[in-house]
């Protein structure tokens, strides 16, 4: 077999999921015009899709296909969309600038930016509910409702976000930094590579080797996004660089410095692909996104 060419993987998936976006999104004329206008500005500013290249690949690499869990996958999006739009708020972050574009509450206003947000979160589970009516049963649809509001929700995204918020300007522990990092950000990636398994029908293995192999490589996603607000530039990265080191946030490269919070990335990295094992040859392109993940400069 040759070398697995990620950079077509990658657009072949980022393509379908646009399509799907687009089809599942709210019109922008239907009313009220200036909510769904929002929704999409923000949704469709760009981004790299990888939450719903996640569900997809988690589908693929259990013998699922893209076509299967494309609602989950455009739901995850949705879900990271809203967190962003409410991330760059004035009452949160205040940033101006990203995916490259002015952000949603600059555009829209405060409060349309925050009900666009929630109108997102909404519409994701609506989604994942009917992908898993048209997938199984009852309790496959509560499986994946409940797996995906958990990483949301207060024990995911939601807390670590509060805790990222309390400990601007901190001394904080190394425990407090990671758990600000697995809840802010690896639990919804974690849960982007389950979800596609569970729909597909993984069985307790599989799920249970993507569960690892998720938490690892959401929380090395998490600290290479620390490393290049650091070293990166604001045109690169789409958004405001050097924000962590000005509002004193609880970062990596804060607590341990750059070298070691690159080790530390990159052997998360392998502790991922290492996890897949028992997935075979159909989690090659995980492995795969697991080394762009380390090696991604924006
Ligand atoms: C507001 C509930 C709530 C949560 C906010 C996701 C988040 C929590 C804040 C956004 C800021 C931030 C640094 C989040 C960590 C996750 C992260 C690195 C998001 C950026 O994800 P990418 O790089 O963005 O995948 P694109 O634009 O490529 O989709």
């Amino acid at each position: 077999m040759g070398a697995f060419d990620l950079p077509s993987y990658l657009n072949a998936r980022r393509v379908v999921v646009d399509e799907a976006l687009d089809r599942l999104l709210p019109p922008d004329t239907a009313t009220p015009p200036s909510l769904h206008r929002a929704m999409r500005y923000s949704v469709q500013a760009g981004g790299k899709r990888l939450r719903p290249i996640l569900v997809i690949a988690g589908a693929e690499s259990v013998g699922g296909t893209a076509e299967q869990v494309m609602e989950t996958a455009c739901a995850m999006e949705m879900i990271h969309t809203y967190s962003l739009i409410h991330d760059d708020l004035p009452a949160m972050d205040n940033d101006d600038y990203r995916r490259g574009m002015l952000t949603n509450h600059k555009v829209f206003g405060e409060a349309i930016a925050i009900l666009a947000g929630d109108a997102l979160l909404t519409l994701a589970f609506k989604l994942i509910a009917l992908n898993g009516a048209r997938a199984g049963d009852a309790t496959l649809v509560s499986t994946l409702v409940t797996e995906v509001a958990e990483a949301a929700g207060t024990d995911g995204m939601v807390g670590g976000q509060v805790v990222d918020i309390e400990s601007e300007g901190k001394a904080v522990s190394a425990e407090t930094l990671d758990y600000i990092h697995t809840h802010k950000t690896a639990a919804l990636i974690r849960a982007s590579l389950c979800a596609g398994a569970v729909i597909a029908g993984g069985t307790h293995r599989q799920l249970d080797a993507m569960k690892k192999c998720g938490e690892a490589l959401g929380l090395a996603f998490q600290i290479v996004d620390d490393i290049l607000d650091v070293e990166g530039s604001t045109e690169q990265l789409g958004k405001t660089a050097g924000k962590d080191a000005q509002q004193q946030k609880a970062t990596y490269p804060a607590y341990h410095g750059l070298e070691v919070s690159r080790a530390k990335a990159r052997a998360l990295i392998d502790e991922a692909k290492a996890a897949l094992a028992p997935l075979g040859e159909r989690a090659v392109p995980i492995r795969a996104l697991a080394d762009f993940i380390f090696e991604r400069r924006s």
